[in-house]
């Protein structure tokens, strides 16, 4: 057998007169694997693929994009930690994972702080995002990409009930995701927060193992929570944001031309995500009535000033950073 070398095929291709056009073989693509509790008709899963699709046009053959939802690659909330130890290269994370390790972090998950979808998008893209973002790549060794609108959370309830207040929320067992940040939001909001995985929720409804949970509604729709579910409460007690991040590994090894076409494609994801989030929201209440709940709107000040006296009064804020609370206010 003749072994082609790249001088034998050069020279070849002179005796023959052709081109010199020898073929290289082109490097493996860069492997990515996202995982997020996410269920496919929810936004930020399908934002994932916008983020593929993006990367395949930019830079076809150079990535390898693979998109793990329902939290089947990792749990819930495990997937920073992942992504740390070099066994995961993209996750969708919470201002709550990160607060897990930076508690400054904890300031996004302070109920009635960011007011709505616009102030959100103005602070992470702005000023304070570049500080905070900055604090988890050093930190934690992860680079957050983009700031996506998860949505407004609002309270899902298995029976109905007349709420009001917080009080009114006294001994109702209230899901939350499974960490401090979360079960205190549940606790300042007066309920009896019960930590459970996203992907328990429907079950943990339909049996009474909880009397509610609480999500944007676009996830109410997507999760099918509005099946095992009688009233919604608009207390939009958390303008919530889901962050799309990479290993610092993995970004380090990345030439500048594909950072670029990386963090293009996430821009392109999270626009696309909180279009249609921001759309689906204003006019998701009627879907959720079409099918049987009753949605009622409580007193959302009395909501505002207990929830945000509980934050400024709890070992949370003190993590937080000097002035941060106005700096966050002043964002226009
Ligand atoms: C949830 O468990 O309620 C939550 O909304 C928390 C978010 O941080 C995020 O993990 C989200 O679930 C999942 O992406 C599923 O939508």
């Amino acid at each position: 057998m003749h072994r082609f070398t790249r001088r034998t095929l050069v020279a070849l291709a002179a005796v023959l007169g052709l081109a010199t056009v020898v073929p290289t073989f082109a490097a493996d693509p860069v492997k990515i694997r996202i995982s997020t509790p996410a269920v496919e008709s929810d936004w930020h899963a399908k934002m994932l693929t916008v983020f593929k699709d993006a990367l395949e046009e930019s830079a076809p053959g150079e990535f390898d994009v693979e998109i793990h939802l329902n939290g089947t690659l990792f749990k819930q909330g495990t997937e920073p930690v992942a992504m740390q130890r070099g066994n995961l290269e993209m996750a969708m994370i919470s201002a709550q994972d990160i607060a897990n390790q930076i508690p400054a972090w904890s300031v996004f998950t302070a109920g009635y702080l960011v007011r709505d979808p616009a102030h959100q998008i103005a602070v992470f893209d702005g000023e304070i995002g570049q500080e905070f973002f900055g604090m988890v790549e050093q930190d934690m060794g992860i680079k957050i990409l983009t700031a996506a609108y998860l949505g407004t959370r609002q309270l899902n309830l298995r029976v109905e009930k007349d709420v009001q207040t917080p009080a009114d929320l006294a001994g109702v067992k209230l899901r939350m995701p499974g960490s401090d940040t979360w079960l205190f939001l549940g606790e300042a909001l007066g309920a009896n927060p019960l930590p459970v995985a996203f992907g328990e929720i429907y079950t943990a409804l339909q049996t009474g193992a909880i009397d509610g949970q609480d999500n944007p509604l676009p996830t109410v729709r997507a999760a099918k929570f509005y099946e095992v579910t009688k009233q919604i409460v608009l207390t939009g007690h958390l303008v919530d944001g889901i962050f799309l991040s990479m290993a610092n590994n993995t970004w380090a090894a990345l030439t500048d031309e594909q950072k670029e076409k990386v963090m293009a494609a996430a821009k392109a994801a999270r626009d696309f995500n909180n279009e249609n989030r921001i759309a689906d929201e204003a006019a998701l209440v009627g879907f959720l009535e079409e099918q049987g709940l009753t949605v009622t709107t409580p007193d959302v000040e009395a909501f505002r000033s207990t929830v945000q006296k509980a934050y400024l009064e709890s070992d949370w804020s003190a993590s937080w950073p000097a002035g941060i609370v106005d700096r966050i206010n002043a964002v226009e």
